[in-house]
């Protein structure tokens, strides 16, 4: 997965190093979004130069085309100088490839919630198959990035076992499954981010490839992996939340045939507000680290 999560305590971002940006050029596409609410405007230095003046709350920049993949960041209090900075050091920001990012700012200084998420592929610029490639998806104020399915048992045989966590279904010391076998059940993650500034409340989850589809938390209790299904699941203003193995995730049951890796199932979701997203999701070979 791309995504790179940098969790820090200051509250904007970066640009610059600007090459005269030819609109479809390669290179890095970087736009900024600040959507930490309680942050000031900054103004944002790039390698020691300012490159975004008194970006404000809820402002998002122009896509700008980047020199390089490697920035030094620096963050001000609008008006203020480099002595003022919120980190002592700079930021190194670094994207991994060409292509179009949004860095947003989400959470709160206060309390420590503060990130600062390098977005790939933003869904409305990215190519179609790029935008399938990476499974991401944007509706409203709703943005997912890096959604990926899980392979079926399956195909991870192969000495693969001792590696499946408790979505995969009745291994790793779980108790209280489905009771289903593995090759019936497989997860979906992503990671779900709330550009808005109201809370979204997630309530429903369906794909394509599955008769029953919930949403569901795993925990550790004494050491026993354990999952269930949870009601609802708040993405909270201007901030985001993961699906990930041993967390959060879709669970997909009764599947209508295995998951192969290299396929794509559609993954919809459902919010209180009334929003929906449907995704297209690549399936993949999970390894658990
Ligand atoms: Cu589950």
């Amino acid at each position: 997965m791309k995504l790179r999560l940098l969790c820090l305590v200051v509250c904007l971002v970066l640009s610059l190093p600007f090459a005269a940006a030819s609109a479809h050029g390669d290179g890095v596409h970087v736009r900024v979004a600040h959507l930490s609410p309680t942050a000031p405007a900054v103004d944002i230095y790039v390698n020691g130069e300012m490159a975004i003046g008194a970006l404000s709350y809820k402002s998002v920049t122009d896509y700008m085309a980047l020199e390089g993949f490697e920035f030094a960041v620096q963050i001000v209090p609008a008006g203020g100088t480099l002595a003022d900075a919120v980190t002592p050091e700079p930021i190194m920001v670094t994207f991994e490839g060409a292509g179009y990012y949004t860095v947003a700012a989400v959470g709160l200084l206060e309390d420590g919630t503060f990130e600062l998420l390098v977005l790939p592929h933003d869904g409305e610029m990215a190519h179609d198959m790029e935008a399938k490639e990476e499974g991401t998806g944007s509706a409203g104020s709703i943005m997912v990035t890096g959604a990926y399915a899980r392979a079926t048992a399956r195909e991870m045989e192969m000495g693969a076992m001792p590696e499946a966590t408790a979505e995969a279904g009745g291994m790793g010391g779980m108790e209280g499954g489905h009771g289903m076998s593995m090759g019936d059940v497989s997860a979906a993650y992503m990671l779900i981010s709330n550009t808005g500034s109201e809370p979204e409340v997630l309530v429903g989850v369906a794909s394509d490839v599955s008769d029953m589809t919930q949403l569901h938390q795993t925990t550790v209790q004494d050491g026993m992996a354990r999952m269930g299904e949870i009601e609802e699941l708040e993405i909270p203003a201007g901030g985001s939340v993961e699906l990930m193995p041993g967390g959060y995730h879709v669970m997909m049951m009764e599947l209508k045939h295995p998951l192969l890796p290299g396929e794509y199932v559609t993954i919809t979701l459902t919010f209180a507000s009334g929003l929906e997203l449907t995704m297209t999701v690549p399936v993949k070979e999970v390894v658990m680290p």
